[in-house]
């Protein structure tokens, strides 16, 4: 004889990830807070699957239990497991069938995880349904048939349309300024007597407290510095961090968000990728608050444009190429680079005074802004020929904003070109002259940033053209490189042998 359904057996099991830290998450939506369980569980597996560091465990883990208790006085009943509970299984997939098990619950629902594996694991996972994230301005299917057809698949036009969609500065169906990019206006160096604002800063709770102990305790050997410690950890936070990013740092954005400058890790970016990419901010939220202050008067339309773009435009870009190419896009390896990632990535011990400046930020805050990853730390590691893979994961491991959805497209699509151009219609390379135009570190770095070749020349000068000459019989048809290549022709071959000299003993070295 069976067993009489009891009243719980109709109820669904809402599973919540750490990066789902949304009220009106669709998983939340499709439940029923009279009836329904939500489960939240802190487990090893996504601590381990790459080395985070320290700071984004402690921020995911810390936001994580605030939500719950944020949701609980909402209403829900929740399940929550810490991650040092000896009953514990320490995976997503084992803990969902142990709260269904303990519940006696058949259904569980979950909003489309941001990573391929955990799509491809709950797969796997009996009773357990999947509905779509809608927290972005494209859904998967609006972005496939955006690219189908399509020759090339371009930012720019893929924002144009993002524009066209939300409506965000638009006037009578036109641009706002009559064009949509203003990024000509964007390309100023910063200066070193410049007043610069730091992200808002939050004091740890008690909650907090009890996370960082935990993660000391746990991860001790763990890459990154965890304290001081001052991400927010709940959406009030986060907005109050928006409202700051918007009062004292927005109005500059645009100007100099390539620059990089010493002693200032911050600059006038927002730091607001990690809030926005666990939830705790919306992207259109975000946007038409900074659209806002255009209208208000209060900052010039280069810095509110290019500062929506990114949002609008590439971070959604971004996403629909990850699941537009998905699985294998994280293997892909264009140029057959094969390099071991060079320990300095995580110990910083480089002469190179923008490279030690990079890591050492990267280590103190989970945070380095857009130039440095891609201009500095990316480009070493582009013209060093830097496996993609070993790349792709010191990226994802070491940023409090990294998840593979976002990270991964930026690493092997924009910085190491290893799609072969799906996604930038160049490599971004570039010599030591470019970072010494847009920032301060040659000044007191040991190499010099004028010399060419020889001992004392700055590795990015004969790395450059190694790279170049290395990869001509791919990269050497690309229009935008064209420059380039005919400036490298024009040497004599002495000269290029003298780069190529120069660049092996470095790459010896590493
Ligand atoms: P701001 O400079 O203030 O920019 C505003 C917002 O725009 C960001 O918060 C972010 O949400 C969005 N944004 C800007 N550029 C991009 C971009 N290229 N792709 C997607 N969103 C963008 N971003 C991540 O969110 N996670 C990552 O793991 C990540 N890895 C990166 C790796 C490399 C090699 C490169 C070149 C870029 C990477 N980016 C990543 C994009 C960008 O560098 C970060 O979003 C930004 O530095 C986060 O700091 P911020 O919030 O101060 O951004
Ligand atoms: C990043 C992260 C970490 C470190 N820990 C957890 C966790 O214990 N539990 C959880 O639900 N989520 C965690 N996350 C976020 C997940 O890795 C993220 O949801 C997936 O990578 C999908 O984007
Ligand atoms: Fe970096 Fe070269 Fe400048 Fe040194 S000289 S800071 S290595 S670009």
């Amino acid at each position: 004889m069976t067993e009489p359904l009891s009243c719980t057996q109709y109820s669904s099991l809402i599973v919540v990830l750490g990066d789902q830290l949304s009220m009106n998450i669709s998983a939340l939506r499709a439940g029923d807070r009279d009836r329904d369980t939500i489960l939240m569980a802190e487990v090893m597996e996504e601590a381990r699957y790459v080395r985070h560091h320290k700071k984004k465990i402690a921020f995911v883990l810390s936001a994580m239990r605030h939500f719950a208790a944020e949701l609980k006085s909402d209403g829900w009943t929740v399940r929550y497991v810490q991650l040092d509970e000896p009953d514990n299984t320490q995976s997503l997939i084992s803990e969902i069938a142990r709260a269904k098990h303990d519940l006696r619950i058949k259904r569980a629902i979950v909003t489309e995880p941001g990573e391929y594996r955990l799509v491809q694991e709950f797969a796997q996972c009996e009773g357990l349904e999947t509905v779509a994230d809608d927290r972005f301005l494209a859904s998967h299917h609006d972005f496939q048939t955006w690219a189908a057809g399509r020759k090339q698949l371009r930012m720019e036009y893929f924002y144009r349309e993002m524009r066209r969609k939300t409506g965000l500065l638009m006037s009578d169906g036109e641009p706002e300024g009559g064009r949509w990019n203003f990024d000509a206006d964007n390309r100023k160096p910063a200066k070193t007597d410049f007043f610069l604002p730091r992200p808002l800063e939050v004091e740890p709770d008690e909650i907090t407290r009890d996370v960082l102990e935990l993660i000391e305790a746990r991860f001790p050997d763990r890459f990154g510095k965890l304290e001081p410690f001052w991400f927010a950890v709940t959406r009030k936070g986060a907005l109050a961090a928006l409202d700051h990013f918007v009062e004292h740092a927005l109005p500059k954005f645009g100007d100099y968000q390539d620059a990089i400058l010493k002693g200032a890790p911050f600059l006038y970016h927002s730091v607001l990728a990690q809030y926005l990419n666990v939830g705790l901010l919306s992207p259109l939220e975000i946007c038409q608050r900074v659209e806002r202050t255009y209208y208000d008067g209060h900052a010039p339309l280069n810095a509110v444009e290019g500062y929506i773009r990114q949002i609008i435009g590439w971070r959604e870009f971004v996403r629909g190429i990850y699941w537009l190419r998905m699985p294998g896009y994280t293997r892909s390896n264009y140029l057959s680079a094969h390099r071991s990632l060079p320990s300095f990535f995580w110990t910083a011990d480089t002469d190179m005074a923008c490279m030690a400046a990079a890591i050492v930020q990267t280590r103190d805050e989970a945070y380095a802004h857009h130039i440095q990853r891609l201009m500095v730390t990316g480009n070493f590691a582009l013209l060093a020929g830097i496996d993609p893979v070993d790349v792709h994961e010191w990226y994802l491991a070491v940023y409090s904003d990294a998840y593979e959805w976002v990270e991964a497209p930026n690493v092997i699509g924009m910085s190491q070109f290893a799609d072969g151009g799906l996604l930038a219609s160049k490599p971004y390379a570039a010599s030591g002259n470019y970072i010494n135009k847009m920032s301060d570190h040659c000044v007191s770095c040991r190499y010099d940033v004028k010399q060419k070749t020889g001992d004392g020349a700055c590795p990015f000068n004969p790395l450059y053209w190694d790279f170049l000459a290395r990869n001509a019989n791919l990269l050497r048809g690309n229009p935008r490189l064209g420059h380039a290549y005919r400036t490298w022709d024009r040497m004599t071959q002495e000269k290029q042998q003298e780069y190529l000299n120069s660049a092996k003993r470095i790459l010896e070295r590493l």
